[in-house]
């Protein structure tokens, strides 16, 4: 649980935003860092800046990030005009600080960052129709093959070994070990359910770790509330929360996408019956991501897309149990137990994805080689 109060007067005043300074309200549902978005007035026109303070717990080298993140809107600004297409709305725009800097470290030692505020869009917590999902595939199998000729050494891994899914396991096996809170007896159902989950996972988890696939400029966290819509054409206009953007797969972008987007219920959903995979958000979501991205992967990476899903269920869920373990230290939460419930929901939601696996082999199948004609262009 963490609710911070902070002087953001005397952070805003470090940066070069436009008109007069209106209020600042705290803004979206991320789990990580904290979001305000800052209403000013400019000669009779309402302004709007997202103000971020970055979690230097989870993210340990703010400086790296923040130039990964620079490098990346830039080649995407390039990718953009290339298409004719609009840099002020299709990707995220870092604003300077008086100092020239992209973030401000405070005397506390707190970093900000502020981006012009994409109006005219909006992020969702669940989808609301399947169309929908299906702009949200390609807006991200566009961001991918956006970013196929980034050069991948540039970049900083800002969390390391982030989707090392063997490592989460370990990770949870150390938290069970130590036992910090106590919490351990209580929890014997779900510790045992991802034991067997391992186990049978095992062997694509070590097939990536073996580089069965390869690694790519990938985006690491494409929840569905990381893309805005736009709210006239409904196309996915701009994939946001960059911080990290670093090498990784395709199968942690798909997985990720689709454990939070195609499923029936909200990630907090405590009522498990609620918590499914919906078939038709899988497809659709799948042919628009295909439509962008299959002419650059690998059959070996299309055939594993239909695992994915259930991967990141079983990485995320496992995330979520250490940290209810560990005594709620990573993610935000609102109460006790939160962790806990969002563990429980992802392990169900698994298990729904195991019983529909090969109905996902059969999607995969119908869309993997998706004319390049029906490519994404300006939106
Ligand atoms: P977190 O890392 O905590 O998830 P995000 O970067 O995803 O933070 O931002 C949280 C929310 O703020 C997003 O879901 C989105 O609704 C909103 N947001 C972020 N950046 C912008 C932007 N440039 N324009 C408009 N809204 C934004
Ligand atoms: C966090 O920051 P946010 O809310 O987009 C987390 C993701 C998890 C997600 C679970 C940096 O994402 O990895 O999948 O919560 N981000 C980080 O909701 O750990
Ligand atoms: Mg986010």
């Amino acid at each position: 649980m963490r609710e911070k109060q902070y002087d953001l007067q005397k952070i805003i005043e470090q940066f070069n935003f436009q008109g007069q300074f209106v209020d600042a309200t705290p803004y979206g549902y991320g789990h990580i860092n904290d979001t305000y978005a800052l209403n000013y007035q400019k000669d009779g026109k309402h302004i709007r800046y997202i103000l971020q303070r970055i979690n230097h717990e989870v993210f340990k080298w703010p400086e790296q990030l923040m130039n990964n993140i620079h490098l990346v809107t830039a080649h995407l600004r390039e990718k953009i005009t290339a298409c004719g297409g609009d840099i002020n709305r299709q990707t995220l725009n870092l604003l300077t600080t008086s100092s020239g800097k992209y973030y401000y470290k405070s005397d506390n030692g707190l970093y900000w960052r502020s981006f012009h505020f994409i109006e005219g869009a909006s992020t969702y917590q669940l989808v609301t129709d399947p169309n929908q999902f299906y702009h949200v595939g390609k807006a991200f199998g566009c961001f991918q093959r956006w970013l196929q000729d980034f050069p991948i050494d540039v970049l900083h891994e800002s969390i390391i070994a982030f989707h090392d899914t063997r490592k989460r396991y370990n990770d949870l096996e150390n938290a069970i070990e130590e036992d910090a809170r106590g919490r351990v007896k209580a929890v014997g159902a779900e510790i045992e359910f991802a034991r067997n989950c391992y186990q049978s996972m095992k062997p694509i988890i070590d097939g990536i770790r073996e580089g069965e696939v390869p690694l790519r400029v990938t985006h690491n966290d494409t929840k569905l509330n990381n893309i805005m819509l736009d709210d006239v054409t409904g196309e996915g206009i701009c994939v946001i929360d960059l911080d990290t953007v670093m090498p990784g797969t395709v199968l942690s972008d798909f997985g990720d996408s689709i454990r939070f987007g195609a499923s029936t219920a909200l990630e907090d959903e405590q009522d498990l019956d609620l918590v499914k995979v919906d078939m038709d958000l899988f497809e659709h979501y799948t042919k628009g991501f295909l439509e962008e991205a299959a002419e650059i992967l690998t059959p070996k990476e299309i055939d594993y897309l239909a695992v994915s899903g259930k991967l990141m269920a079983f990485e995320c869920g496992t995330r979520f149990l250490e940290d209810h373990l560990r005594g709620d230290t990573y993610f935000k939460t609102s109460r006790v137990g939160h962790n806990l419930d969002r563990c429980r929901n992802q392990f169900r939601l698994y298990t729904d994805m195991d019983n529909n696996y090969e109905d996902m082999v059969r999607i995969i199948n119908k869309y993997r080689s998706m004319p390049s004609s029906q490519k994404r262009h300006a939106v």
